[in-house]
């Protein structure tokens, strides 16, 4: 059918050039409609080349060249005897640019008098027809669609231009979530609200916090419950219907799932939530966690950790729940690694940037934060914060905070999830490891470093911002990444004192469990710490890697004066070595930061590796920009030899 398009066009437009055989743009020209009046959208060349023989070559040559130079011959063109339709398998069939390599093997032939490689286009359509991938194409007819930066920044509100998640790309690729269902864990939904309702599920949705099928929200005169709402705009907003936004994954479907309106938080409520309906919901998103106080440390209890390993290891019929979390609002004050959902290595834990890339004022930062996405700066600028549905029908411009960054990663991971739906839990991670990018993020404190699998990344950002078009392309093609191991690389416990004014270094040499769990690519890291300490918010834990990749596991937090609880078998968790190869000397190095003198004691540690034996992309990893073209190269490979 392409082929076919294309010969037609050829017919149509075809002027060959009666020039010598040159290596010049006359001779080596993608068939090019140039002056013939038709318009040429992005061009696309096909794996299609016409080929002109010389006048004196006898005809079945075409037959002899074809094989020599390993290309298919598909004859003559019928309108005339001198040009032959040739074609070659290992050029891609849609390309953005011609392949020189072919063109000019055919054309330094002395046979060939001239050669053309056919380009495509895509404005013939079967009438009555709609193609079902483009069955809908975004036409921005809502009304808060502008206000919408974070999907497309053309510098509203003083925001940097290109300062997004890339969505519109991914939406013309024909991903907008469909066959996705994301659940939102909070306060519930409104499910009648005009901008939602017709991607509410009700068979995934449950309200926990008073045991029955309908989420919907609590009424208060202040409206304070109107967080979950907000959430579930930025992901299933509907789309092209005048009303309110459009959400990141419009086509998706949205589960009401309503636990954190009742007077106690229990492990079991939690628990239910976080596995509930795993067949059914592909992503849990959650804006919550533990008091951002900057003195608590706390995380899921033991009902909740099953919940979330059987969601990692069981859903999904086995590829594994995906849970995206809010990284916090706890500002510089807290550090997310105190915060065990967000740090654990199961969720996703997502950070925030401001329009214009720099760090919004509530955000923490930790060694656990895998990505970012964008919300307000925590200033009132107008039209800075997220535009979303709100409650009773309603819309807002400012939904705000890591609760707002959190669902538009599930809204960017219910488009890949569409584009690949055999992805693994640990393949959404790979994706947004790869496909994040720095853009122009920076935070005042933390620099941009690049780890030793050549990964760039930041204590407060992770790898950077989502990009959404970048993880469908690569979602698409994703082959799934090899076994996981868990390696205990190290274990002490032997008791050494924290010197108040020195620093406790201590070097753990591993050999990465080599002849047994032997990981070689590093996914997460994990130094499990039992510590007491007379002050615990003055406690800072630096670790780093064998390949000098520095983690800071633990900042100082001046409002944590605790002297009784310390750490007990706390995973601190980092996300900064992956790709890495773990083996060599680990070191970690814990030090009081405060004013006043204090003590304290590790009294156990244990550094646990995960990652895989054989490499999750390339047999080499380089540099990241490498590393990432050598991820696509592989997969354009395995394309190449289908
Ligand atoms: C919310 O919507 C209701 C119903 O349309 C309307 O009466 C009310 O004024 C709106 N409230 C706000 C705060 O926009
Ligand atoms: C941890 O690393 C940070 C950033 O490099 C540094 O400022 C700090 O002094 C380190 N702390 C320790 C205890 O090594
Ligand atoms: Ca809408
Ligand atoms: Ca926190």
């Amino acid at each position: 059918m392409a082929r076919l398009l294309c010969i037609l066009f050829v017919l149509a437009t075809y002027s060959i050039s009666s020039s010598p055989t040159l290596w010049n743009d006359k001779t080596i020209v993608a068939d090019s409609s140039r002056g013939s009046g038709l318009a040429s959208a992005a061009e696309v060349f096909t794996n299609d080349f016409i080929i002109k023989l010389k006048p004196d070559v006898e005809k079945k040559y075409g037959d002899e060249l074809a094989r020599e130079l390993e290309f298919i011959n598909h004859g003559q063109i019928p309108t005339s005897d001198e040009l032959y339709h040739f074609q070659h398998n290992q050029v891609k069939s849609v390309a953005p640019s011609p392949s020189f390599e072919h063109l000019l093997r055919l054309q330094l032939n002395p046979k060939v008098e001239s050669v053309y490689q056919v380009k495509g286009y895509d404005n013939r359509l079967k009438r009555g027809y709609k193609p079902k991938l483009l069955s809908h194409r975004y036409k921005g007819m809502d009304p808060l669609y502008p206000d919408q930066w974070y999907l497309k920044n053309t510098g509203q509100a003083g925001g940097i231009p290109g300062l997004d998640l890339n969505i519109r790309e991914a939406w013309d690729l024909g991903y907008t979530g469909k066959g996705v269902v994301v659940a939102i864990m909070d306060d519930g939904i409104d499910y009648l609200h005009p901008d939602l309702r017709d991607n509410y599920i009700k068979e995934a949705s449950y309200d926990f916090s008073s045991n029955d099928p309908y989420p919907y929200p609590r009424y208060t005169v202040d409206w304070y419950n109107s967080h979950g709402t907000r959430c579930a705009g930025e992901v299933v907003g509907k789309a092209d219907n005048g009303i309110c936004g459009v959400g990141v994954a419009y086509n998706a479907k949205v589960a009401g799932i309503r636990m954190l309106d009742q007077p106690y938080m229990t492990d079991l409520v939690e628990a239910k939530s976080m596995s509930h309906k795993p067949d059914l919901i592909d992503i849990y998103s959650a804006s919550w966690g533990p008091t951002d106080d900057g003195k608590t440390v706390d995380g899921p209890r033991r009902l909740t950790l099953q919940a979330i390993v059987h969601g990692v290891n069981k859903g999904r019929h086995g590829l594994g729940s995906i849970y995206v979390w809010a990284s916090g609002d706890g500002g510089a004050y807290d550090d997310c690694n105190c915060d065990g959902y967000a740090s654990s290595m199961w969720t996703i834990s997502i950070n925030s940037a401001v329009n214009n890339g720099e760090t919004a004022i509530y955000d923490e930062s930790c060694s656990s934060t895998l990505a970012s996405t964008f919300s307000n700066s925590g200033e009132p600028i107008p039209g800075a914060g997220v535009a979303t549905t709100d409650l009773y029908g309603n819309c807002t411009l400012h939904h705000s905070g890591t609760s707002a960054a959190a669902p538009e990663a599930a809204g960017v991971y219910a488009l890949a999830l569409e584009a690949n739906p055999s992805l693994t839990w640990r393949d959404v991670q790979h994706l947004t490891v790869l496909t994040s990018t720095r853009n122009l993020l920076t935070d005042a404190l933390h620099q941009w470093q690049t780890n030793g699998a050549g990964f760039s990344f930041n204590h407060l950002f992770g790898f950077g911002v989502l990009n959404a078009g970048n993880m469908v392309k690569m979602a698409k093609k994703w082959k799934t990444v090899p076994a996981r191991y868990r390696c205990e690389a190290g274990r002490t416990t032997k008791q050494y004192i924290i010197p108040t004014d020195e620093v406790l270094v201590l070097e753990i040499e591993t050999a990465a469990c080599e002849g047994g769990n032997n990981i070689k690519y590093l996914e997460h890291v994990q130094a499990v710490l039992t510590l007491d300490s007379t002050r615990r918010g003055d406690v800072t834990i630096n670790m780093t890697s064998p390949m000098n990749t520095n983690s800071i596991l633990l900042r100082k937090r001046p409002r944590d004066d605790d002297n009784s609880q310390g750490f007990t078998r706390w995973p601190f968790m980092t996300t900064h070595a992956w790709g890495e190869n773990p083996k060599g000397i680990w070191t970690l190095r814990i030090a009081f930061s405060g004013n006043m003198p204090q003590q304290g004691i590790l009294r156990e540690c244990r550094l646990i590796l995960h990652g895989t034996q054989e490499a999750p992309y390339a047999d080499e990893i380089v540099s990241s920009d490498e590393l990432k073209l050598a991820a696509i190269t592989e997969m354009e490979k395995e394309e190449a030899s289908i």
